[in-house]
């Protein structure tokens, strides 16, 4: 028995070193000292023992458990050396080094206009509002003096929203997606809040594409109406967003021009930034004008139907609207050399970067 316990313990002490890690070394300590294990198997043999042999094959049991023991808590020791060690080195980290800096993008070029935009109306006392983008055909036309079938709707290239192949129609006639933001005029006459000054900024959704269109652009709508309120005050008004836009060295001017829902109508026109509104010289005529002159957008005194329409007195009431596109207005500003307006919806990281 006594070779069988030096055996055994021999054993264990060469198959230890072998142990590569905790679970190896677990099954090795059940092999060996587990109840069913190799020494409890050998130690079956002590009460068939005679009495003296018995006690001195029990203490020597108990010297080759202690060594076998021994051994394993060494290895265990070790091997959990071994393990903090190499999660030191994966897991090391320098708190003092810097940080990553987290990427952080801008606003984009026609949010920002937007914003700029708002700011100055605000400061004539403009409040910002917002009409639907998904509206009746009664906002969109009909109440601003453009009965069902007029022509001139024609100009405002529209989309219409359709359920499958059927053109959705409800109380207030067809539904359409916004051509424009005088869809807002009546809207706001409508709450009866008196006097009223909005700026309606919204997107709006025409069937065009081409460098000066997109299918899908913003316009900002001012409406003032009041008792009283005369071109003049249409004229200082967009005086003072040009000059605050664009530059005190910024001139405008009021064309005549026809809308339906304003009587007189006017087109805004700004003077030119590449020609400085010279509109060229004797050797070249400038390329983007021709004549000094840029059209930004229609504004004229409310027509009195609309105001009707608004359930507003037109003897009472007077008032003007104008109504830009906020990307064409913003691409006139002094360099900006925007060729095409739809390099802006193309999402190219390297033109959106630039501003
Ligand atoms: C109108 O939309 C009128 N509702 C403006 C108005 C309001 C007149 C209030 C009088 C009183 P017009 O269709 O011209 O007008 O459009 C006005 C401006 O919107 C244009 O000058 C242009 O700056 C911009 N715009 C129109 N269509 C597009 C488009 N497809 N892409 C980009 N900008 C556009």
């Amino acid at each position: 028995m006594k070779k069988e316990l030096e055996q055994l313990r021999d054993e264990f002490l060469s198959a230890v070193k072998d142990v590569a890690d905790a679970a190896g070394l677990e099954d090795l300590r059940v092999e060996y000292l587990g109840r069913k294990g190799k020494l409890a198997g050998i130690m079956k043999q002590l009460p068939s023992l005679a009495e003296d042999l018995r006690k001195d094959m029990g203490s020597f049991a108990n010297e080759v458990k202690a060594a076998i023991e021994t051994a394993f808590t060494e290895a265990h020791d070790s091997l959990h050396e071994i393990d903090r060690e190499s999660r030191r080195e994966v897991e090391w980290l320098d708190i003092t080094m810097p940080g990553t800096q987290p990427k952080t993008g801008h606003l984009h070029l026609v949010t920002q206009a937007i914003e700029e935009v708002n700011n100055i109306f605000a400061r004539l006392g403009f409040v910002l509002v917002r009409h639907p983008e998904v509206e009746w055909d009664l906002y969109a036309f009909e109440s601003l003096n453009m009965p069902k079938d007029h022509p001139a709707r024609d100009e405002w290239e529209t989309f219409f929203i359709a359920d499958g192949e059927k053109q959705m129609v409800g109380e207030n006639g067809k539904v359409v997606l916004t051509p424009h933001t005088s869809n807002g005029q009546v809207r706001e006459m409508e709450k009866g809040n008196m006097p009223i000054r909005m700026i309606n900024i919204n997107k709006c959704y025409r069937r065009q594409s081409d460098v000066s269109h997109a299918p899908m652009f913003h316009q900002f709508e001012g409406l003032m109406i009041d008792k009283n309120v005369t071109i003049a005050e249409l004229k200082g008004t967009i005086d003072f967003f040009a000059k605050n836009f664009f530059g005190a060295d910024r001139e405008i001017r009021l064309r005549p021009f026809h809308f339906r829902f304003t009587e007189p109508s006017f087109e805004i026109d700004i003077t030119c930034d590449v020609c400085k509104g010279t509109g060229g010289d004797e050797s070249a005529v400038c390329r983007l004008c021709k004549d000094g002159w840029l059209e930004l957008g229609g504004a004229g005194m409310v027509h009195p139907n609309v105001l009707k329409a608004g359930n507003l007195d037109p003897d009472e009431y007077t008032g003007f609207a104008f109504g830009w596109g906020v990307e064409r207005t913003m691409m006139m500003k002094a360099g900006l050399n925007i060729a095409d307006i739809r390099t802006l919806y193309r999402n190219d990281l390297r033109f959106l970067r630039q501003f």
